[in-house]
């Protein structure tokens, strides 16, 4: 029997870790984590639970294997095997059919979370003539680049590093949502003196390692980072050679958090002004200090742009900029851009007009100003997902027709059922699609309602590659171990095959992921079988980088409009935004416990699971069996719960069921995690696999008029709720019995 050792990456989370993988006959029998390969580290391996699962997962019984068709009514969750051309074909002919009788735009796609090389289907969007893409980026990541991009004239990277002396982690959890090195690090640096500050409305895990914790109430982080900002500036903490040499609007600044005081802020926010002070100072005065944001301010609805934004001010005004240790302005890639990669040169510009997308950054008009800007630095953002159309008007338009008919889905690399917002828009929406095409490994709920749900190949079985959407100059991953088993395709393959029956073949020459890789690394005169030897691209950063002499001898300075750091912005001016932060008070949720009402926070990671994915891992069941909404002791009290009990959670749009458990957080708010499915329960309406039980995105809502109008971000974080007492769910019954009796 032939054995082998051969290179393969892990793809369970972001960090494509790199294992040695046995392959006996084509077949993997063994896998374990390749010490000689990014980002390897003991700690690693010992505390991620994902990684074994890449054997049994190979040829578990519940992953897709053919292209499966569906026979009964849309829903029914009946389909059957068909052969890769007869799925392609027919999907190939019904989107003729309708791009003939409604135009490109007719189709529009749906990623998730980022899992995937979302280029091909990007590229795909575009030779189709289609500008309705959507994404999570309006909630995840986009609010973060759009705000470097207007600040500093291009993304930035946050950096820990030998010199770091404070460290302050902004409604990000990394002890739970971060598998790989970067919580491991920040817990040595802790243990070796480095302050960390952790700004979280609970006390996650990451908050119970803090020296400080502020814990503001959700929604109001606009006003606490405006009063830090008016601390350091009051204290005369600012880095004032950085701030004359390089900063535009500082007086303005100042005039603006004059009215941001720690007890204004401990009024709006409930953290104590002492408390404030403190955190200020220590991020203030112990330069190089590293200040990272997660997805807690990320959807915020109209808060998470000035919150986001106001972030950006901290670190400019105390330096922290480009500099060793904080964070880096990115290089443009030694590797092709996404933007190239995804071709937006095929799409006919006259198109971008349909895109059912009326913000003002997070679109082509905000792309094309902001992009103006950074081209002169030779860096392209990625166009497709940074004008990611709006999915809470795509939904409506694929379920009432209007502004025009969207009558076809290509769904890759998500589950909207259970992660986009608004649960019952997202079924509505689906179910009244002509066409619905879902590339998944398993029959999620949101498979359950296409009309083809197609077999996509999984790690170890094809190529990885993250590149960050090319906004960085560091990329990792590397080769498939095997074939793809049975008959499933890469995500590339499937599209390249629709195109080629659409007769857009030209623009797919490369028959493989593998080959367009190599034309991916060309500029960095690596292939892809090099890189992939190595598993990291990662050039050393530099900084200071706005220092550097120009063509004129004369510093370059930073790609705004100014060639400064714009602590007012003109860029947001001039799409009708704020040149400085202004917190949006009126959106923020209140609780009112004497009528059972609370503010809601949604989404908080937790292990092991990711997003609405492992669900179907049995040990992972054993172990978190129950979905679970969080609360302080003293609210559940209030609301006449105690811990373990059940809680159906509701509002005008629907209701969730979850288990009650105690944790740290303001008196009237609660949290609940999201992404939960019962695989094992019956597929198909009404119940979905369980999709309807406990999802709190039957709660949310991306309704236009409540999100924010420059990036269009909708609320996770902060919606008011009622919740009561229940009994438990007819589906967690037997659990619950069987937990009960232990
Ligand atoms: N209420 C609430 N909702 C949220 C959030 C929240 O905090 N609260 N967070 C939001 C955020 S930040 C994100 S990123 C999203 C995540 O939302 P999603 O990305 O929709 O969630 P996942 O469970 O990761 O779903 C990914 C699906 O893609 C499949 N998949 C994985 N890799 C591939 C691949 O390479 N190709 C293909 N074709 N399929 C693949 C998986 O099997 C899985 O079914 O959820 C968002 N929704
Ligand atoms: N286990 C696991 N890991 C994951 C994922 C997963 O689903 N599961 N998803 C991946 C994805 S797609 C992403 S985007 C990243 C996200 O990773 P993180 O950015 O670390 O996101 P969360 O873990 O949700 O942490 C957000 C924190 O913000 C807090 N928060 C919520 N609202 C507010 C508020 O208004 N103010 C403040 N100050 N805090 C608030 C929450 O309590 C929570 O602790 O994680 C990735 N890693
Ligand atoms: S950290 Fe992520 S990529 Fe690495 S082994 Fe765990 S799940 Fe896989
Ligand atoms: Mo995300």
């Amino acid at each position: 029997m032939a054995r082998e050792v051969r290179k393969g990456n892990c793809h369970y989370c972001g960090y494509l870790c790199g294992f040695d993988v046995t392959v006996e006959d084509g077949r993997i029998v063994d896998v374990k984590p390749d010490p000689t390969r990014y980002p390897y580290s003991p700690t690693v391996a010992a505390r991620c639970r994902r990684w074994r699962m890449n054997l049994d997962d190979l040829d578990a019984p519940d992953r897709l294997n053919f292209p499966m068709k569906r026979v009964g009514a849309r829903g029914s969750g009946r389909f059957e095997r068909v052969s890769w051309d007869e799925a392609l074909d027919d999907i190939a002919a019904r989107l003729r059919a309708l791009r003939e009788e409604f135009g490109g735009r007719t189709l529009a796609s749906a990623i998730g979370g980022p899992h995937a090389t979302y280029w091909p289907l990007h590229r795909f969007m575009s030779q189709f003539g289609s500008p309705n893409n959507m994404g999570i980026g309006q909630i995840c990541w986009n609010p973060r680049i759009w705000m470097d991009a207007v600040t500093f004239g291009w993304p930035t990277e946050s950096e820990l590093g030998d010199n770091t002396r404070a460290m302050m982690l902004w409604a990000t959890n990394p002890a739970e949502s971060d598998n790989s090195l970067f919580w491991t690090q920040i817990r040595a640096k802790h243990n070796a003196g480095v302050p960390l500050v952790v700004v979280d409305c609970r006390k996650s895990k990451t908050a119970l390692a803090a020296d400080v914790h502020l814990m503001p109430w959700p929604g109001t982080d606009a006003v606490l980072a405006l009063s830090l900002i008016h601390v350091v500036l009051q204290e005369g903490l600012f880095d004032r050679d950085f701030v004359e040499r390089w900063c535009t609007g500082f007086e303005g600044l100042r005039a603006h958090v004059a009215p941001y005081t720690p007890d204004e802020a401990q009024r709006v926010t409930g953290v104590p002004a002492d408390d404030i002070r403190r955190a200020a100072r220590i991020y203030a005065t112990n330069g190089p200090a590293l200040l990272l944001s997660g997805r807690g301010i990320d959807q915020l609805g109209p808060n998470t742009e000035p919150t986001v934004r106001a972030l950006c001010l901290l670190r400019a005004i105390t330096g922290n900029v480009d500099r060793p240790g904080s964070c880096y302005v990115n290089e443009r890639s030694g590797f092709r851009q996404e933007a190239h990669m995804e071709r937006p040169d095929l799409f006919a510009r006259d198109e971008r007009a349909f895109q059912l997308n009326p913000t003002r950054l997070q679109s082509y008009a905000g792309y094309d100003l902001v992009n103006g800007q950074t081209e002169r630095f030779g860096r392209t953002l990625p166009e497709r997902y940074l004008t990611s159309a709006h999915p809470g008007l795509v939904m409506r338009a694929m379920r009432d027709g209007t502004p025009y008919p969207v009558r076809a889905l290509l769904v890759m690399g998500a589950n909207p059922v259970l992660t986009y917002a608004n649960t019952q828009l997202v079924l509505d929406a689906l179910a009244s699609l002509d066409l619905c095409v879902v590339a998944d490994y398993r029959m999620t709920p949101t498979a359950q309602l296409a009309d083809y749900a197609l077999p996509v190949a999984a790690a170890f079985e094809r190529p990885t590659c993250q590149i960050h959407g090319g906004v960085a100059d560091y990329a990792y991953g590397g080769a498939a171990a095997i074939r793809p088993l049975h008959e499933r395709r890469t995500d590339y393959e499937i599209l390249r095959g629709l195109a080629l029956r659409l007769g857009m073949g030209a623009e797919w020459p490369a028959a493989t992921l593998e080959d367009e890789y190599d034309v991916l690394f060309e500029p960095a005169g690596l292939t892809f079988q090099q890189f992939a030897e190595q598993g990291i691209y990662a050039p050393q950063p530099t900084y200071r980088k706005h220092e550097a002499p120009g063509a004129d001898g004369a510093p370059v300075g930073f790609a705004t409009p100014s060639g400064k750091v714009e602590l007012a912005s003109s860029l947001l001016e001039q799409l009708g935004g704020s040149r400085y932060p202004q917190p949006v008070l009126e959106a923020v949720a209140h609780a009112d416990l004497a009528h059972g009402m609370v503010a809601l926070v949604t989404g908080a990671r937790f292990q092991p699971y990711w997003a609405s994915s492992y669900f179907q891992n049995a040990e992972f069941r054993a172990w978190r069996p129950f979905p679970r909404v969080h609360m302080a002791s003293a609210t559940a009290q209030a609301l006449g719960l105690a811990e373990g009990d059940w809680a159906r959670i509701s509002n005008e749009r629907g209701a969730a069921v979850l288990k009650v458990a105690y944790e740290d957080m303001p008196l009237g708010v609660a949290s609940a995690e999201y992404g939960w499915w019962l695989p094992e329960t019956p597929a198909g309406a009404p119940g979905y696999s369980g999709a309807l039980v406990s999802n709190v995105n039957l709660l949310t809502d991306n309704e236009l008029s409540a999100c924010e109008p420059l990036i269009g971000t909708w609320t996770y974080n902060g919606l008011e709720v009622f919740v009561e007492k229940v009994a438990c769910p007819g589906e967690f019954a037997a659990v619950e019995e069987n937990e009960e009796s232990k």
